[in-house]
């Protein structure tokens, strides 16, 4: 047999090892290119519905293999939201992923992003008429907008306050405050699928409690002593509806004033259960933020994205709320 002397077989051997690792350099050198860094600007941080949006981000991150940052204020206000807004901008995150918490006075806070060459794009609530990249108005910059349809939910609500009441009787809509696309919406369809659909429902004055679940049951009594013969309260969202059901609660009347409740807390289970609340209706938080950081991704690497990506809802009963297909879109802190 023929020997490769010693010598040979050495050098064969380095020049082996210097193949392995020049295919190691090559095969670690997406590693090396540089990590995006994603922004996640919440409407609050203490919300189940943006906790469980967070997740629903995190999750895309770890696929993509990108840093996300979640930074945001105790309560859902713009006064406290844009501070946060321009600290990150001054971190200079690769894109910027918000819910801003008011159609108008998130505009000239989000321009400086742009200014600053971060991407902007919107989850859960929009700027200006959410209509974005169409050229015109002074809102139109950010890249994509992700989230529920919020006029079909107020729609969905109606619906099923109406039918909960067999089609007659008062309501009113409890409300976070006037100015948030999301809330807008929903109140906005309520409202028309009452007005289209059912012309033997009055639907009362608005009740507004900035967010706040105390306020929103302390109105449902006041409501109540105005209107002792009140069928119904449609809760805009997670702390409307929990706030308007804890009121019919405390007033002792479960089952005669009905609740529709928007979101779905934990929480909700129980009132769905014992009969407080008709239907919830959940969204997919989860959803919006995975989307969120897959469209951002997806910009930042050269892809073009769709500019309104929408997510759905679960309609949650007393009667379906242990099914597992449908306890998954249950809010988790
Ligand atoms: O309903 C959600 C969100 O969609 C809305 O914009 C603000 O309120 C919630 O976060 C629930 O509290």
């Amino acid at each position: 047999m023929h020997r490769i002397p010693m010598k040979h077989r050495l050098a064969r051997l380095a020049a082996g090892f210097a193949l392995v690792a020049l295919f190691s350099v090559a095969s670690a050198l997406p590693a090396l290119a540089r990590t995006f860094t994603i922004a996640l600007i919440p409407g609050l941080t203490t919300d189940a519905f943006y906790i469980t949006m967070h997740r629903g981000a995190e999750a895309a991150a770890k696929a993509l293999g990108v840093h996300l940052m979640f930074q945001g204020a105790p309560e859902f206000n713009p006064t406290l939201q844009v501070p946060v807004l321009d600290a990150v901008i001054a971190r200079h995150p690769d894109a910027i992923l918000i819910a801003p918490t008011d159609t108008t006075q998130l505009i000239e806070p989000l321009k400086k992003a742009v200014a600053a060459g971060i991407p902007v794009i919107t989850v859960d609530t929009y700027i200006g008429n959410g209509h974005y990249q169409t050229g015109f108005g002074n809102a139109d910059f950010p890249l994509s907008y992700i989230a529920s349809d919020n006029v079909l939910g107020g729609e969905i609500a109606a619906r099923a306050l109406a039918q909960a009441m067999g089609g007659k009787g008062k309501v009113y809509v409890s409300n976070v405050k006037p100015g948030i696309s999301t809330t807008d919406q929903r109140e906005q369809g309520f409202k028309l699928e009452m007005k289209l659909h059912y012309p033997h429902i009055t639907v009362l004055s608005t009740q507004f409690n900035n967010d706040d679940a105390n306020t929103a049951a302390s109105q449902l009594q006041a409501v109540l002593a105005r209107n002792p013969d009140l069928g119904g309260v449609f809760g805009a969202n997670l702390f409307s509806a929990l706030g308007a059901a804890n009121g019919v609660k405390a007033a002792g009347k479960l089952g005669k004033i009905k609740v529709v409740a928007f979101d779905a807390p934990t929480a909700i289970v129980g009132d769905l259960k014992s009969g407080l609340v008709t239907i919830a209706i959940a969204q997919h938080p989860a959803e919006i933020g995975w989307f969120g950081v897959a469209a951002a991704y997806a910009h930042l690497t050269g892809q073009s994205i769709p500019v309104r990506i929408g997510t759905g809802f679960t309609v949650i009963t007393a009667k379906n709320v242990d099914d597992p297909a449908v306890k998954k879109f249950i809010y988790h802190n």
